[in-house]
């Protein structure tokens, strides 16, 4: 797998191809890394972004792309973003809230009814609101516009999940975040956090039965081969922002941190359309590679939530503007 992984940077590094084109070593090298396949839609937007860069800023800046978990997990990467040892870094939300505990915020269960409603929060005054928080709180920024993850559903090696009751006594993993273990405890399991680097091997050892993730990083990262059930639970949105390292940014003259940006954002953009119709496609692609596919019963879970005053716990860590803010968009969630 390594030799694989550094093949494909490289094949992804000359398919970026900008800074093939031009002759001399440019002035900025940016690394950007993150922890999805490279045939994920977030790494085919990326290369495409790094080749608009380098020609825009006319080879001055190479984005060299580390997809896959090449730099180490997402703990490890997100201590070397924050020191700057990588100057750009796609987490998601959650995860983040390891850092920055109200970043955690837009992951909360069933709180936005659709991708309208999503955008409008997100692009609205509660990403405003966490991305001010991000900036205040870290020696890290996160661009205007989120990348999308998409709705996570239940995979598993045992059965089909259709109420939270048939997760009783069941391994699962979920991404480090307080939320997520929290959300799962709430829901009845025990949770094991482990980062996704390692959940294809955690899955295939046994060490957990199951995970939650979008459709479409089932497919890319191949979780199919080790996995038998999808219950499409929806139980959560989870997006990821492109995060930058300041003091990586403020060495660019302000001319090229514009180019950054917009590129930025506008790769940003395509690759949500590009995930949302990938994770719209995928239940058949799915059922060929031999996974049981179910709908789950969504009101069984949130209902479940609201029960055991899930809800109520995080609306005192997050404080009341953040959550009125958050409400805005999810309408009242307890
Ligand atoms: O770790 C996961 O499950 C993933 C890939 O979805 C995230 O980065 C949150």
């Amino acid at each position: 797998r390594d030799f694989l992984k550094t093949a494909s940077a490289a094949s992804l590094t000359l398919a970026a191809g900008g800074w093939s084109q031009h002759a001399n070593a440019a002035e900025f090298v940016l690394k950007y890394a993150n922890n999805l396949a490279m045939t994920h839609p977030m790494n085919i937007r990326a290369a495409e972004m790094a080749k608009a860069i380098s020609e825009q800023s006319k080879g001055r800046i190479e984005l060299q792309i580390y997809p896959n978990n090449q730099l180490g997990g997402d703990t490890d990467m997100l201590a070397q973003v924050r020191s700057g040892a990588i100057d750009m870094f796609t987490l998601s939300s959650l995860t983040l809230g390891t850092l920055v505990p109200i970043a955690q915020i837009s992951g909360m269960g069933f709180a936005f009814k659709d991708y309208d409603t999503v955008w409008a929060a997100l692009d609205g005054d509660l990403g405003a609101h966490m991305r001010q928080e991000i900036q205040g709180k870290s020696t890290l920024f996160a661009f205007e516009k989120i990348w999308d993850n998409g709705y996570r559903q239940i995979t598993n090696n045992t059965k089909s999940i259709h109420t939270p009751d048939d997760l009783k006594g069941m391994k699962l993993r979920v991404p480090p975040s307080p939320l997520w273990t929290s959300m799962f405890k709430a829901l009845g399991v025990s949770p094991t956090s482990i980062n996704f680097a390692e959940v294809y091997s955690a899955l295939q050892t046994g060490i957990v039965q199951g995970q939650e993730n979008p459709l479409a990083i089932i497919y890319t990262s191949k979780l199919y081969e080790v996995q038998k059930y999808c219950s499409m639970t929806n139980h959560m949105w989870d997006g990821f922002w492109m995060l930058g390292n300041k003091k990586s940014f403020e060495r660019l003259p302000k001319d090229l941190q514009e180019i950054v940006r917009i590129n930025a954002n506008a790769a940003g953009m395509k690759q949500r359309e590009d995930v949302r119709k990938l994770n719209e496609s995928l239940a058949g692609e799915l059922k060929a590679k031999g996974i049981q596919l179910n709908d789950a019963d969504h009101e069984a879970f949130h209902a479940k939530l609201r029960q055991v005053k899930f809800y109520d716990e995080w609306h005192k860590k997050f404080g009341d503007q953040a959550w009125s803010i958050l409400e805005k968009y999810s309408g009242k969630l307890s």
